[in-house]
């Protein structure tokens, strides 16, 4: 078997993917904790199941979407916490081939995206809201339910982990090769082999051996010893680690930010909070300038479209990536440390300098006087001048320094790089 540094080369110089979360909750369109947040038994929301038809979904726009933007994976969810199964499993009928959609949602979409030269990832949710067996483990997890019964049976977790490892398995044996399982998400005491989470891992490899598996079956990624189930990378979510993610023998861990466009991971209607292209890019530099990926979320609505606010903002991180997505690829942290000015990225002895706050002047490169080879701006390839001003030599603070002069005035927002 591939080691994990083996396995995850590629995760290393893809470092920008998609992520999208869509299933029932893109309905009621308050987000995917519609359920719990605001207790609808499964009576409730069974409604939405029943008029479940999103006619517009094209998983080929999708990827051709992400593909454009620069993206080079993409991970969906294949069940969320509310139970719903976007593919034809046949250990449950809570499935989208069940309702008016009557289609295989997952084998479209891995068709897709493959077809568009995409990585292909599922996430699948280990807590269950729907499952008969799933108990509620404290009123954060399952309010609708009380810990021991439901419907007057008796609640037997092993009939639980029995289905969720036996959906893993279709999963992972019906659509070809799968790139990455995201499982999602341990809490309290539900953690490691309460999910037999080793069991559960042995049987992955030995489906998907080059499989890239998240970090939250549960275990420590960062341990000099990791659990066999500590998973492939790490996934801080909403955050872009202050200082990158290293293990206890100091030593890179890969990782990679899930992040949303707007507040919500699933679709809702009235959240108009989206990012700017400017911050997801700053983002994602940051993101690499730490060894780190980072996986971009969308919701897409009822109907299975994308929302508009978030296909512009893909967009025009695209028109950025094909300028400078050099300094994205197979780059990573730089030996130098940050420049006032912004961040660096870097590949082998090519260093990348997103500058983000020019001041007065040319940008100071700290520590690179006769160290620059030759320097081009990415936006359109011309030449920029090496310099070292006169007073350079006035100053020892800055005399082991180079300067460049970027070009004309302001660069235009986007171009910060
Ligand atoms: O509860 C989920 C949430 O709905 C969403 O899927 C995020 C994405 O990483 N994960 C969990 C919250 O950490």
């Amino acid at each position: 078997m591939k080691s994990r540094e083996e396995r995850t080369k590629w995760f290393l110089d893809d470092r920008f993917g998609l992520f999208i979360h869509w299933g029932l909750y893109a309905i009621p369109a308050r987000g995917e904790w519609v359920r719990s947040r605001e207790r609808l038994s499964i009576e409730d929301y069974q409604p939405f199941f029943d008029e479940f038809n999103p006619i517009h979904y094209d998983p080929r726009a999708w990827a051709k979407a992400a593909k454009a933007a620069g993206q080079k994976y993409a991970v969906l969810t294949t069940k969320h916490h509310d139970g719903f199964c976007l593919f034809d499993s046949k250990l449950t009928d809570y499935k989208a081939t069940n309702t008016p959609a009557k289609r295989d949602l997952i084998e479209e979409y891995v068709e897709a995206f493959r077809s568009e030269g995409l990585k292909v990832g599922f996430y699948y949710s280990i807590i269950d809201w729907h499952h008969d067996h799933y108990p509620k483990y404290g009123d954060r997890q399952h309010p609708m339910r009380d810990n021991e019964h439901y419907r007057g049976e008796k609640i037997d977790f092993n009939q639980y982990l029995e289905y969720m490892h036996g959906q893993v398995r279709e999963l992972l044996t019906n659509y070809g090769k799968i790139d990455v399982i995201w499982f999602d998400f341990s809490y309290d005491e539900m953690t490691g082999e309460k999910w037999k989470a080793t069991e559960l891992i042995e049987m992955i490899r030995s489906l998907q051996p080059d499989i890239l598996i998240d970090n939250r079956l549960g275990g420590n990624i960062m341990a000099n010893e990791p659990e066999i189930y500590a998973g492939d990378f790490y996934s801080p979510e909403q955050i872009v680690p202050p200082q990158g993610i290293l293990n206890e023998k100091n030593e890179q861990v890969p990782w990679e930010a899930c992040i949303t466009l707007n507040d919500n991971w699933g679709y809702a209607a009235h959240d108009n909070n989206y990012k700017s292209p400017k911050q997801v890019i700053h983002a994602l530099v940051e993101c690499v300038s730490k060894n780190g990926n980072m996986l971009l979320n969308v919701g897409p609505n009822a109907k299975g479209d994308i929302p508009e606010e978030s296909l512009d903002i893909l967009e025009a991180v695209g028109k950025w990536m094909r300028q400078n997505g050099e300094s994205i690829y197979g780059c990573g942290a730089s030996f130098l440390s940050k420049p006032e000015w912004g961040r660096y990225t870097q590949k082998g002895n090519y260093l990348y300098a997103h500058v983000y706050d020019r001041g007065i002047g040319p940008i100071y490169f700290q520590g690179l006087k006769g160290k620059i080879k030759r320097a081009r701006l990415l936006a359109d390839g011309s030449e920029l001048k090496v310099q070292t001003p006169w007073m350079a030599e006035q100053y020892s603070d800055i005399a082991n320094g180079a300067f460049i002069d970027l070009p004309g005035a302001e660069l235009p927002d986007e171009w910060d790089t």
